[in-house]
């Protein structure tokens, strides 16, 4: 089934963010920012934290619980209005461990091994040792995914391979049944920002598990943290060159110049325009300038409604509510197609 045949399918956009630590602007820029234009298209949309995919890796419990309240609040000042999009938490909602089962017995082992974040995540480390449940994340993250027969998915450029991998699940679970039961939903990457890197090292992205704080901002980092964090990113010594072009063999600098880009809603083109020639000295306090101003007001506002994590969970339980309301009976069909007795 082609892309056009997912025009049987209500446009409907899903992702999800793990909160499996602080969320970071890599986080913010790649994802929840986008979640909510996303939202104020008028398409329908269902956002997700997806408590069990954190799993995958240790997770201390309590610290888990406070991360995903933190994550829904951070969806919710981003402007993700639980009015209007379905906010939830994964496992308030069965049908996401169900549906991934029914895909495990679709999906490929050997699809698995191949994920370059299943190779990253294990580098240097027995991957023999580390758990099922990270090598099954793809099929899992299908689900999600497949469980809404979302037609779009908006996601940072390092989920490619995860969203190609969603389709070929599709796909095989369409032929083998030989039915066009789920779309072959639409990877949404764009914008400046689809790959923060790392502010210690241009060739890594930007990540909320790295051990090095100083490698990211922190929603929840101070105006000072953040200034400093700039300073003190690793640059080269040149001063930014006079066209985009001149980026291309400097990782760091076309990461910061990213960044700028996608705080101020322009282009790379808009910054070096405006900062070409000048050396960082002048650049990163700017960049510093630029970030506190938009994330400040973000993590004040978070804390604020931490204070009241009650009504947190009250919204992530109505979102379950209505996510379940769409997500059963696609489950029922699923498991209909695929043999299963159901009992009315
Ligand atoms: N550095 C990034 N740049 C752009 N987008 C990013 N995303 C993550 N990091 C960047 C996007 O954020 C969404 C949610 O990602 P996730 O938290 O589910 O998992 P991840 O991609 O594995 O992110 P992390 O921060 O690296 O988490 P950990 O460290 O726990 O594995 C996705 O759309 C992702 O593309």
């Amino acid at each position: 089934m082609t892309d056009q045949a997912n025009a049987k399918f209500t446009p409907r956009v899903f992702s999800g963010i793990q909160p499996s630590g602080n969320l970071t602007l890599g986080n913010y820029l790649g994802a929840l920012k986008r979640f909510a234009q996303k939202q104020d298209e008028g398409i329908e949309t269902i956002y997700c934290l997806v408590d069990l995919h954190a799993i995958t890796v240790w997770q201390e419990p309590e610290a888990l619980k406070r991360q995903t309240r933190e994550a829904a609040a951070a969806f919710i000042v981003s402007g993700v209005d639980p009015a209007k999009s379905i906010l939830f938490n994964q496992s308030q909602v069965s049908a996401h461990a169900e549906m991934a089962w029914l895909l495990n017995c679709v999906a490929r082992i050997g699809w698995m091994y191949r994920m370059t974040q299943f190779k990253d995540k294990t580098q240097g480390k027995n991957a023999e040792n580390s758990s099922l449940g990270l090598l099954a994340y793809p099929s899992l993250m299908a689900a999600d995914i497949l469980t809404y027969h979302a037609t779009m998915v908006p996601v940072g450029e390092d989920q490619k391979q995860h969203l190609e991998l969603t389709r070929d699940i599709a796909a095989k679970f369409n032929h083998d049944y030989g039915t066009e039961f789920f779309p072959i939903p639409t990877p949404l990457i764009e914008g400046a920002a689809t790959r923060v890197m790392s502010l210690k090292d241009g060739t890594k992205k930007m990540s909320k598990s790295d051990p090095s704080d100083a490698s990211r901002i922190n929603l929840t980092d101070s105006a000072d943290t953040i200034a400093k964090k700039f300073r003190k990113a690793v640059t080269d010594p040149e001063p930014l060159p006079e066209s985009v072009d001149g980026l291309e063999a400097r990782a760091e600098a076309r990461n910061l110049v990213n960044i700028y880009a996608a705080l101020a809603d322009s282009t790379p083109a808009d910054v070096i325009a405006e900062f070409g020639g000048k050396g960082f000295g002048v650049f990163k306090p700017a960049l510093a300038d630029l970030a506190v101003s938009k994330l400040e007001p973000i993590s004040r506002e978070m804390a604020r409604l931490m204070a009241d994590p009650a009504e947190i969970d009250r919204i992530l339980g109505e979102g379950a509510a209505r996510a379940r309301a769409i997500a059963q009976p696609i489950l029922e069909q699923a498991l209909d197609l695929m043999g299963m007795v159901r009992s009315r």
